[in-house]
């Protein structure tokens, strides 16, 4: 979006600005007035056709009859929520809750989420154990352990490793694996702790994240919005995590992502619990980079103040698409294997095989062919970001970073789970989801009946309620309009 139109934006806050996908850095119609620019960005979002990608799903849900992205000013926001400490980034785009614990965060949240807009919520990990979530810790508790590592550049598998090999270069360039040329290497620790164990093998870090999750009405694993807690004990649980992504920063990469573009089908909470920059080598160089890479990534400029403010620590960079741009990014992708020579494999799916990270000259196209632009995000030290179920996301670790993730399943996205379940059946089985390991059927079927039963007895004690008024009025009545002499 042009400064221009985010002024328009800010002049005209009473219209409640909705709109499909707003311009990127590069819109071209200069000449538009506020309206016109709004109504051509629909009809163009509208209006692509895609060539490279067909579906073979039918989705209702893909966008028809969904609510349109909401941009805010605070201006307005603040008469909107005036109790709940809040600020706008992306251009107005994405939520940011100051306060993780204030009460009337559920209301501007949900307006939000039900939208499909991804949410962060700040100093979530101010009442963390510290000394749980330093890598120091990890040394001495799991530094013997083997576990496989990925060097993010090559994409390729380190198999086999003490895990102190990793932990130890976490924070010192000298220690760090070297491949066969001597560089050191950009490592990410694979899957540890493995598969669904967090829970098990680390149950004093699992117990302090839980106790800080915000918003705990959906992210814990009894919130009454987690409709995960409605599937009875009988049932194998699911798979909620937590996750941990451990990987060193690569803010001199700018076309290497520490996780490549893919979707999740649940919502997600992820938590950036700790920030390491390397001790030795040129402290001030790494912070530069990480700016420099934060200016390039398509940041709008209210991230870009917050990052260089005292006290913030960045740690990774997001873009986060909205789940109703996923085939259009789908056929970008495709697009771009055929011109390069590939050729397209049945059964499998640029997103869902996780091999590409959308550097600036594809994010670029995106925008230009498409009129698809995501959510360019700062994750700092402390931030939760919240993604919502179906929205393709990709990281991009700016410094080394700890990041912790539960999955919940939300009301708002609940179809998206549903959806994505048929959508990975049809893939090739080298996918891990192609399970429905939420068992999101049964989910859905124990929600629905729950909130039937309830209904249920909320309209019998109604009904209850009624008839006993009624006799407590009825003798009034009689004796008030002398009934019975009549
Ligand atoms: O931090 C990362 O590298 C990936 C995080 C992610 O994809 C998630 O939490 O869903
Ligand atoms: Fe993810």
């Amino acid at each position: 979006m042009e400064y221009k139109d985010y002024i328009w934006l800010l002049h005209f806050p009473e219209k409640q600005i909705m709109i499909s996908n707003v311009g990127g850095n590069n819109s071209d119609d200069d000449n538009n007035n506020g309206d016109d620019f709004l109504n051509d960005r629909i009809l163009n979002n509208n209006s692509v056709e895609l060539k490279y990608f067909v579906r073979n799903h039918i989705n209702n849900n893909r966008g028809q009859g969904q609510m349109p992205i909401r941009i805010m000013a605070l201006s307005e926001s603040k008469l909107l929520y005036p109790e709940v400490p809040h600020s706008w980034l992306c251009d107005g785009k994405l939520l940011r809750l100051l306060d993780a614990v204030h009460p009337g965060n559920y209301t501007i949240f949900q307006d939000q989420w039900r939208r499909g807009q991804p949410v962060i919520i700040s100093d979530v990990t101010k009442r963390l154990n510290p000394d749980l979530w330093h890598p120091d810790s990890f040394i001495k508790d799991f530094g013997d352990v083997k576990n496989d590592l990925i060097n993010c550049m090559t994409g390729n598998i380190v198999p086999n490793q003490q895990m102190r090999k990793f932990w130890e270069g976490f924070e010192c360039h000298s220690r760090r694996l070297k491949d066969e040329k001597g560089n050191p290497m950009l490592l990410k620790l694979k899957d540890w702790p493995p598969g669904e164990d967090f829970a098990e093998m680390l149950p004093s870090r699992y117990n302090d994240l839980m106790s800080v999750l915000p918003l705990s009405e959906y992210t814990q694993r009894n919130g009454r919005l987690n409709l995960a807690s409605r599937l009875p004990e009988c049932f194998v649980r699911p798979d909620l995590g937590p996750k941990m992504y451990n990987a060193y920063g690569s803010a001199m990469h700018p076309n290497k992502g520490t996780t490549n573009l893919h979707l999740d089908i649940s919502d997600a909470v992820n938590v950036m619990v700790y920030v390491g920059i390397p001790k030795d080598g040129d402290n001030e160089e790494y912070i530069k980079e990480a700016y420099r890479a934060i200016d390039e990534a398509g940041c709008d400029i209210l991230t870009r103040r917050r990052v260089r403010e005292k006290g913030e620590l960045p740690g990774a960079l997001w873009h986060i698409y909205s789940a109703r741009d996923a085939d259009k990014i789908r056929d970008l992708l495709n697009k771009v294997a055929i011109e390069r020579g590939a050729r397209l494999e049945p059964n499998h799916d640029p997103i869902h095989d996780q091999s590409c990270y959308l550097d600036g000259a594809l994010r670029e196209r995106l925008y230009k062919e498409y009129s698809v632009e995501g959510y360019a995000i700062v994750q700092c030290m402390g931030d939760a970001v919240f993604v919502p179920a179906g929205a393709p996301h990709q990281v991009r670790n700016l410094h080394n970073c700890i990041k912790v993730a539960e999955d919940f399943v939300s009301p708002e996205n609940v179809s998206h789970c549903f959806h994505l379940t048929q959508e990975f059946r049809d893939l090739s089985d080298t996918h891990s989801n192609h399970e429905d390991k939420l068992q999101i059927k049964n989910i859905m079927y124990h929600a629905v009946k729950d909130s039937l039963s309830v209904l249920g007895s909320a309209l019998i004690k109604n009904s209850q309620k009624n008839i006993e008024e009624n006799e407590e009025v009825t003798p009034i009545i009689k004796t008030e309009l002398n009934v019975d002499d009549v």
